[in-house]
């Protein structure tokens, strides 16, 4: 067998899938064959349902879906428990990955299930919200199971119904981020399933996984920018700057596209249509444009663009999330992609053993 070595394992195919796919080249994002231009107004709750299914859902099936999340998100005593006991100072992703950890057990057997899934999904924002108001000294809010699994969330985040135009933002940001194929999340989470471990397990890898900044982390990275650059006069000196000093934009570039990011395409046109006026993104919407120019003079033939993080960040910030919870609120969409790897994963497993190369000292 001809052996391969590929840095970060770059251009080399790990699976085949019919979950997602990706063209690069096109700028084209495929959910079980829906571009997900036509799918970015449905509700999460539809497309969870498509990629857990493979088809879309029924308007008894849309029904029946939002019913059962409904019913999934409350916590455990023993989750509240760990959620009082970690440590104050500990960041929310280290929490999510511990808490949701302790959720091992029997009825997280082989195979995967459909119905874990659902449980994981429906109780990550729960664990968010208990531990982020537990942070800011106020009382936990209990889900509410009248509410859409986005709209809860920011209920249990501010104690306040949100509005139509904030819950919608903020769904089509997790419509459009809860899938994408072999990313390094996915990966890691698709190896741990490929030893028979269980659903938890490959939850929990893959959560550290994300927690990583050139991961999960970029909308945060690019808050900071924005932050830094703060009007548009200083926008040019700035980028230039970081530039010529080697440093990677935060919400630029991707392995993938080297294109504009489909995802980054359908936010700015959500934003857009709600824009109002929105000062801060106009500076986004300014920045991005420079940072693509200079990207382009400074870094030629790269292929550079705008990736989802950067106008995540921009909804992010214009629902007022706080930015230590951008990566937890990817996390709560990217766990719908994760499940239906683990599940694809086990439906036709080999367990992932690549070869390495030694380049070591010999008869030392
Ligand atoms: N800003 C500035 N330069 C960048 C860049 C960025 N965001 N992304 C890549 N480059 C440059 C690299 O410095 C490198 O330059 P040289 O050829 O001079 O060494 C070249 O482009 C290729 O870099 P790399 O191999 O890292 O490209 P790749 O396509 O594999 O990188 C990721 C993809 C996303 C890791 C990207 O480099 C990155 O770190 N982006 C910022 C973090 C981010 O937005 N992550 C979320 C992705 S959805």
């Amino acid at each position: 067998m001809k052996r391969i070595f590929s840095d970060g394992l770059k251009g080399i195919i790990a699976a085949q899938t019919t979950i997602s796919h990706i063209d690069g080249q096109e700028g084209v994002l495929i959910y079980r064959g829906y571009e997900i231009g036509e799918l970015k107004d449905l509700s999460f709750e539809e497309v969870a349902f498509l990629l857990w299914y493979g088809h879309l859902p029924t308007m008894a099936d849309a029904v029946d879906i939002k019913y059962k999340l409904s019913k999934l998100r409350f916590l455990t005593p023993t989750m509240k428990e760990i959620l009082h006991t970690l440590p104050v100072e500990m960041d929310m992703m280290s929490v999510l990955r511990t808490v949701i950890s302790s959720l091992g057990g029997s009825e997280y057997g082989w195979k995967p299930t459909i119905e874990q899934a659902m449980r994981l999904t429906a109780v990550i924002p729960t664990i968010i919200a208990y531990r982020f108001n537990m942070n800011m000294k106020k009382p936990f809010i209990e889900p509410d199971p009248r509410l859409n699994h986005v709209e809860n969330y920011l209920y249990m985040l501010s104690g306040n119904n949100p509005s139509k135009a904030v819950a919608g933002a903020l769904e089509t940001y997790m419509v459009l981020t809860l899938e994408h194929g072999m990313n390094a999340s996915a990966f890691s989470a698709r190896v741990t399933a490929s030893t028979e471990s269980d659903l938890v397990s490959a939850i929990t890898s893959a959560i550290g996984t994300m927690k990583g900044p050139l991961h999960g982390g970029a909308p945060s990275g690019v808050i900071d920018l924005l932050n830094e650059i703060g009007t548009a006069e200083k926008a040019e000196s700035v980028i230039r700057r970081k530039l010529l000093k080697g440093e990677k934009l935060m919400g630029f570039g991707h392995r993938v596209y080297k294109t504009h990011d489909p995802r980054a395409v359908a936010l700015r046109n959500t934003l857009l249509e709600n824009k109002g006026d929105n000062q801060s993104l106009d500076l986004a919407l300014y920045v991005e444009k420079k940072a693509i120019e200079l990207l382009a003079e400074i870094k030629p033939g790269r292929s550079l663009y705008t990736n989802v993080e950067f106008y995540a960040a921009a909804i992010m910030k214009s629902i007022n999330l706080p930015s230590d919870l951008f990566t937890p609120t990817f996390t709560a969409s990217r766990i719908v992609g994760w499940t239906a790897h683990v599940m694809e994963q086990a439906a036709n497993n080999t367990i992932y053993r690549p070869q390495s190369k030694y380049i070591g000292k010999r008869n030392c």
